[in-house]
């Protein structure tokens, strides 16, 4: 069982800005902007590459609550991250939207 399964099972505690049977959002423990939440799927699928075409519903919805929660939090502007694999970065391997914003950012993303 990943950490983010025991944010959802209410194992281990998270400050949570949105629920809905699908998805759960919190925010991270280690924030990278003066808005870091992450977007995460109830369902455990590892990585975005986990994926296919039954997911889309459920990506579609993530999507869109992505810029709900974005502006629920005081942001139009904001920026959305998947790591998808360890080599690019993800150390927790339950699917994850981080949600990004308050400060600028660089392009292309280092
Ligand atoms: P990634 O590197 O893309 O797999 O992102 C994982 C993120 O998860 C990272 O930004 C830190 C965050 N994180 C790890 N453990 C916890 C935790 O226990 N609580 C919260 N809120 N965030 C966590």
């Amino acid at each position: 069982m990943t950490i983010f399964a025991k944010i959802i099972n209410r194992e281990i505690p998270a400050d949570i800005v949105y629920e809905d049977d699908q998805c759960l959002a919190f925010k991270d423990i280690s924030p990278q902007a003066p808005m870091h939440v992450l977007l995460i799927p109830k369902q455990a699928i590892a990585k975005l590459t986990d994926t296919n075409e039954e997911h889309k519903h459920l990506l579609g919805h993530m999507m869109v609550k992505a810029g709900e929660i974005a502006k629920q939090q005081g942001h139009d502007e904001f920026r959305v991250v998947i790591n998808n694999g360890a080599g690019v970065g993800q150390s927790v391997f339950h699917l994850h939207l981080h949600l990004l914003a308050g400060r600028g950012f660089q392009w292309p993303p280092g």
